[in-house]
Order: C-alpha cells, then structure tokens, then sequence
C-alpha cells in the first residue's frame, strides 16, 4: 500500500476514526498534521470504545508508530491526560510508539479562556468553537509569538518568549475587561507540565524521511473535513488550520509527492456541528431519525450534531479543491429504513442554478438544494461486509453518488465496527 491521507470530506465526524484505524493495520506510521484535541475519533476495537482526541489513531496498536506533526496544535495538559486515559484502559504509550514534533505550537490556559470569551462576546455570530483554543493557538503560530513544544526544553530561555505572548495577549486581556496573566505563573504551570510531553519530542520530519526511505508505509491521519477548512471552508464558520490533504506534507514535514492517495471520508448523509451553512439541513423528523440513529453527538464536547440528507454537490467540490482519489463512504446503515432518499446535485441562487457552493458568506446562507429523489430501501444493511450483502437499492444509492461526486466509492462502511467494511474496488 502506498502513503495515503485520509481526510473528511464534509464538516467533519465522517467517521475518520473507524477508517484510519482500519488503514492503521495496514500501516507503519500514522501521522496527525493539523487542528488539536477538537478532533474526537471514537474506535471501536474488539468490543472496547476508545475515545482519542489528540493523540493519532494508530496509538491503540502497540506496534505502529503514532507521530503528532509540527502542523497541530498541542495542548500539553490535554495531551497529558489523554495519554494517562488511555494507559487507564491497558494501552501502552511511550516513546517507543509516540512522538510529537518539537516545532509544533502549544495551546495555552490563555488560548482556551480567549476562544470561550469571544464565543460568549460574540452572541449570535459566534462560530460554535469547540472553546479548545484553537483559533488563538493558530493566531500566535502565524503571529510569530507563539510557545512551541521545543521551547519546554529550554526553559532558561522561555521567560522572555513569555513575556513576548503576554504583552499581546494582555493588552487584548485589558481590552476585555480581564485580568492580566502573570508571566512567573505560566512560566511554573509550562515547567510542571514540560516532564510530561519532553519524553515524547522528536525531529519529525527527520524521522518520516528516515521511516519513507526505507519503505516504511505512513498513514496521514485529517481531523475536521474540507468544509472546515480555513481556505476553502464555510469562511469564517470553520477551524482555524488547513484540513485538505495538501496539510498533511506541511503539517508534517514531508513533501508533496510522499502521499500517493487521498482518501476523502463522507458519511452517506450529512451533519455538521456548530454554527454556519449547510443547505440540506433537516429540521423535521427525518433529520431527527438521522440524529438518534447515527448517534450524531460530538466526541469532544457532546454537542447534538445538525443533520440533513447527502450533499453531493459540496462532496464533489471537497473532492477537488482536496485532491480526493476514493472515497470511503459511512453510516449507510442510518438510511436503512427510509423509504425516500433526496440528494443535493445542485444549488437554486437568487433562482439561478449552481453547481458548486459559492465562497461568500452570504450566498452560502442563501443557496437553496436541488434535489434528486430516491427510492430508499427497507432492508438492513448494518453489519454487511460484501458488496453482494447490499440491497439493490442501496448499491443504486451508492452508484449513483459516484456519478454525482466524479470519485469512485472504494470502500462503504455499516456499523462502527472496523470488521464492517465493504471494499468496493
Ligand atoms: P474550533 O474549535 O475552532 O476548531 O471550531 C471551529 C469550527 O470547527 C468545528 N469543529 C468540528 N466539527 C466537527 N467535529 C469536530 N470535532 C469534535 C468531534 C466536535 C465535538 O469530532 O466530535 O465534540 O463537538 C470539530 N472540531 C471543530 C466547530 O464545530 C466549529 O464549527
Ligand atoms: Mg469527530
């Protein structure tokens, strides 16, 4: 198998988690090069649920190595805790299976209290953060003011990085009516918390070019999906960090031309969690049905996610500003049951048809569907791992999404379950 990013193809929670680990066998190294513990991946493994945030999926296998790319955003303290609720439950983590790149940013205290106060400053215009500090994280990164993991190497010089963060963020504080951060504070918090991550710390990009060398397979892991993306995104309802597989060399230190495949992962409807567009969104029963029965809650934060049916036309737009390959599509067995299914081919603007999701605010707000109808099927298709096992309908259903996206389906997926996979090609 060659190098492959798997990326979501649509606002995230397309059920990456299910699909890198079943990659994961597959592979030597996962790599995580973008957002931070706003992810939340759940597995499903032998019948225990892990819940990973941070730390890449691979983690769970004692054999592969998990590597966190310069490219993410790293809470120390998260990440601390992770690893500690994932030893809790009997899995080994040490610097044998786990490195963090040394020039990766860290999300600070400051970081989460600035993302929660301007969510709450904003009322009806906030984004719908995961209130991780993210957004600020990647502001100081671009700002050229942020702490990175090195920098808790070498504390003797940390106190007047700190004292450069804090004249920004103080000053900003001021404006909100906060109050200051005290450098000495931050600087012993950062120094408690150092002994915890330094073990793990590596020169990553270094290590990957050793690890391609010498043919070993490297799995990049996306978080969010493409409609989150801070370029080509729902702006500004997005995450602060580039999502599409063109990240993953970046965000990790590899070049382009190590990836040979970008897997896009869809969901076979769609949800999104938080604030902002999403024109085939269901307010009634059916979306309700499609929330209960897909468990549509976040991972991170429990929020309940907004549901509605397949958007072809923004898949087949993530596919292409993403370089997409194949697509693995999940959850099928939601729509098990409904005896109509609409898909989105298109959009109605201002009465004027489009074919792709326009990139203001205000036009997205505004688009209405077309839809194409289907007819549903009764049967289940929960737990089918053949093609063969599918109803007629449903394989027209998926055929059909192909024609309309312009990428194959090469795998489909019915339960959470990593051994209900379909391989389609
Ligand atoms: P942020 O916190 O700055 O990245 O939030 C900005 C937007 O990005 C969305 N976002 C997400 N959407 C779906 N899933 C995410 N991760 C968790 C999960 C979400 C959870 O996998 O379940 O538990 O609520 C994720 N992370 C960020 C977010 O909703 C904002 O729209
Ligand atoms: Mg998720």
């Amino acid at each position: 198998m060659a190098n492959v990013a798997v990326v979501g193809a649509q606002w995230g929670d397309e059920g990456k988690g299910k699909i890198v680990d079943w990659l994961s066998e597959r592979a030597d190294v996962v790599v995580r090069f973008q957002g931070g513990h706003n992810a939340g991946h759940t597995l499903v493994i032998a019948g225990t649920t892990y819940k990973l945030s941070l730390l890449p999926s691979g983690v769970v296998r004692s054999t592969k190595l998990s590597v966190i790319g310069n490219g993410v955003v790293v809470d120390p303290w998260a990440l601390a805790d992770e690893i500690t609720r994932l030893q809790e439950q009997g899995v080994t983590i040490d610097r044998s299976n786990l490195r963090l790149a040394e020039n990766a940013t860290l999300i600070l205290p400051l970081h989460r209290e600035l993302d929660a106060l301007r969510e709450a400053a904003a009322g009806d215009g906030k984004i719908g953060t995961t209130k991780r500090g993210i957004g600020p994280a990647y502001e100081d990164k671009v700002g050229r003011r942020a702490i990175r993991v090195m920098d808790l190497a070498e504390l003797e010089s940390l106190k007047p990085k700190l004292a450069r963060i804090l004249t920004h963020h103080n000053a900003l504080r001021r404006g909100l009516g906060e109050e200051e951060i005290d450098g000495d504070e931050l600087y012993s918090q950062l120094a408690e918390i150092a002994p915890k991550v330094l073990p793990y710390v590596d020169t990553v990009w270094a290590l990957l070019d050793e690890k391609r060398r010498s043919g070993k397979r490297i799995l990049f892991e996306g978080a969010q999906g493409t409609l989150l993306d801070i370029d080509h995104g729902t702006y500004p309802f997005v995450t602060s960090s580039n999502t599409i597989a063109a990240q993953a060399a970046t965000g990790s230190g590899v070049g382009p031309g190590s990836i040979q495949y970008v897997l896009g992962i869809a969901k076979a409807y769609t949800t999104r969690v938080g604030e902002g567009p999403f024109p085939t969104e269901l307010f009634d029963e059916t979306g309700q049905r499609l929330g209960e029965r897909g468990h549509e809650f976040g991972t991170v934060t429990g929020r309940a996610r907004r549901c509605g049916w397949f958007d072809a036309c923004l898949v087949r737009q993530a596919a292409k500003v993403g370089g997409i390959d194949g697509i693995a599509l999940t959850k099928l067995d939601v729509l098990d049951g409904l005896p109509e299914l609409k898909v989105c081919i298109g959009y109605r603007l201002d009465g004027k048809p489009m074919d792709h999701l326009p990139a203001a605010h205000n036009a997205q707000a505004r688009v209405e569907p077309v839809y194409e109808i289907m007819e549903g099927w009764s049967e289940s298709t929960a737990g089918a791992r053949s093609w063969a096992e599918l109803p007629a309908q449903c394989i027209k259903y998926v055929k059909r999404l192909e024609e309309l996206i312009e990428v194959p389906v090469a795998l489909a997926s019915t339960s959470p379950d990593r051994d209900d996979t379909i391989l389609v090609h």
